[in-house]
């Protein structure tokens, strides 16, 4: 934001398309562009400004699309050059932007980077990635060789050892996920021209993966080891890194500083602080324009695992989600969600996918589109759509979600427990196929797809949802149009009001003689309202049939005026 006009993405909302289960045309059931295409118009009439598109470029698939072995190529799975052009005509003739995923981390290993770098311990590019010899005392290959303790993110040590070169090399996730060695100019300079290759051919920025990893302590030190863990800590000497800041600025200079238009970048931070998105997002620093933290999709389970299930304790939320609006009240700016390919989906996860559904969802879609910063609305979170429910690891596919199985199990852990925490958390609780009709595979091919569609598709789709008189989707444009409406929903101040109340959850936002207050009941039982948050004027309520005021019943949300 300069200091004449707030930038046009305070006032935009983002809609996330994992392009494996959004649509598939070519029926081999897998999504595609040419499915993307044909489904623009329900995008379009929701009303979103820009999409983020996840990984289509050329992969292996291990993680599904973020492990990039050519990143200026489609991958065929998903179609064309020509086709990804046509989606970009028709995504800018409907007057939104289109963003690509930046997964520059790490590569493939399968990149010709890596191979490259893989080929001799004198290679002139070795040094693109990280490689070091086996521990002092150890013999290269065997257990506690690693050069240091650090665990991968999905299991197992964070580095592989090389027989070829007699070296190992850093990978913090799949050890087909080699990281980029950020320190090298070369690399930095060959993902720069990468990216301006996108901006030039039309793209509108990039959601960017991960990327305050990207600088790390390069003497790679050892990490604290938890008790009970097999590897230790290496996320102070990988996050938010000595030089990550001066990468940044760097990035931001060769890849937007000569161009003209309306561009965003956004950042995946996990692990950054309110004052650390503070460095990333304020606009004077020439960073990034937001960021995504992790603070608040953290909170139910024990730190440092996501599978150690805790209740949510909604003061905890409040006291999380206030804290970023009142750090980045002034300068900076946050981004808004609680779904995404990685989170399980939130009305089985912090809402009621049974008989309060539709209550729950536009209660927290109110919750998230009305505070300040930019919404992300992920694929099928406007039709309300559940976590997968799966119940065998036979439907399961992605590699952290079948790795923890095998871990788990090989620690003993009872198989019984392992799919409940599964159930709870995995990944594919978001990736399922979008929910487009009642009919095969809920309208999103005519193949069997590469996952399992969730059998509630038959009620729950998106011709269900806007045929309904309790649609999600419609509320969804509501709370769209208000924010491209409001400039007090863009740019108001935000307020927690009553955040030591164990059930409710309230804020107002203000801008001049403004003001505009938010009311939820995040239970399952009427809840009386204090006194001093009797409505004004009522703009929304998910329960429009003029009930008593003072209570808000099961799941309401009540949005009002002065
Ligand atoms: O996710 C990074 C990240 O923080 C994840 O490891 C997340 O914490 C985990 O998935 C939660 O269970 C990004 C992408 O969003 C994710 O899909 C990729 O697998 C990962 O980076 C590696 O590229």
């Amino acid at each position: 934001m300069n200091d004449t006009a707030p930038a046009w993405w305070t006032r935009a909302v983002v809609y996330q398309i994992y392009p494996r289960s959004f649509a598939d045309a070519t029926g081999d059931g897998v999504g595609d562009l040419a499915g993307i295409i044909s489904r623009l118009d329900h995008l379009a009439d929701l009303g979103v400004d820009v999409i983020w598109l996840s990984p289509v470029h050329e992969s292996p698939g291990h993680d599904n699309g973020y492990d990039i072995s050519n990143y200026r190529r489609i991958d065929a799975v998903f179609g064309t050059a020509e086709e990804f052009d046509e989606l970009l005509r028709q995504v800018h003739r409907r007057g939104m932007k289109l963003i690509m995923d930046l997964v520059v981390n790490h590569t493939s290993d399968q990149h010709s980077a890596f191979v490259t770098s893989a080929s001799a311990r004198d290679n002139p590019s070795r040094d693109s990635y990280y490689w070091r010899d086996a521990r002092p005392g150890f013999d290269p290959g065997e257990p506690g060789a690693e050069p240091n303790n650090w665990g991968s993110f999905f299991g197992g040590p964070a580095w592989s050892y090389h027989r070829p070169t007699g070296q190992y090399y850093l990978h913090l996730f799949t050890p087909q996920q080699p990281d980029l060695n950020w320190d090298s100019s070369r690399v930095r300079q060959s993902v720069y021209e990468m990216m301006n290759w996108w901006l030039d051919r039309g793209v509108d920025g990039f959601r960017m993966d991960v990327i305050n990893f990207i600088s790390k302590d390069p003497r790679l030190p050892d990490g604290l080891v938890e008790p009970g863990s097999a590897y230790g800590d290496g996320g102070p000497w990988f996050t938010n890194g000595p030089r990550i800041h001066e990468f940044l600025q760097e990035m931001r200079r060769s890849a937007f500083s000569h161009r003209e238009g309306d561009f965003l970048t956004v950042g995946e931070t996990p692990g950054a602080t309110v004052e650390q998105a503070l460095l990333y997002t304020d606009a004077a620093r020439g960073e990034l324009d937001m960021v995504f933290q992790f603070e608040h999709v953290q909170l139910d389970h024990e730190p440092g695992s996501k599978w150690e299930y805790r209740e949510l304790d909604l003061r905890d939320l409040k006291t999380s989600w206030n804290r970023w609006q009142r750090g980045l009240a002034d300068r900076g700016w946050n981004s808004l969600y609680l779904s995404n390919h990685d989170q399980p989906r939130q009305v089985s996860r912090v809402g009621d996918e049974g008989r309060y559904r539709y209550e729950s969802a536009t209660l927290w879609a109110t919750l998230l589109h009305l505070q300040r910063g930019t919404p992300y609305i992920y694929q099928g979170e406007e039709i309300g759509m559940t976590s997968a429910g799966f119940t065998e690891i036979g439907q399961y596919r992605d590699i952290e979600s079948l790795n923890f199985h095998r871990d788990a199990l090989a620690r003993g852990m009872p198989e019984a427990d392992v799919l409940r925490a599964l159930r709870r958390m995995s990944r594919d609780n978001a990736r399922t196929p979008m929910q487009w009709d009642a009919g095969p595979h809920a309208g999103f091919s005519e193949a069997e797809p590469w996952i399992s569609v969730n059998p509630n598709h038959a009620e729950i789709n998106v011709e269900a949802d806007r045929a309904s008189e309790r649609s999600i989707f419609r509320w969804y444009q509501r709370l769209i149009r208000m924010r491209h409406e409001s400039p007090l929903i863009a740019l108001g101040s935000c307020h927690l009001l009553h955040g030591d109340h164990p059930r409710l959850y309230a804020f107002e936002r203000l801008l001049g003689q403004e003001r505009l207050q938010v009311a939820a009941n995040v239970s399952a039982e009427d809840l009386p309202l204090p006194p001093d948050l009797a409505p004004g004027r009522t703009l929304m309520d998910n329960y429009d049939d003029g009930g008593d005021p003072l209570v808000l019943r099961p799941w309401q949300v009540r949005v009002s005026a002065a």
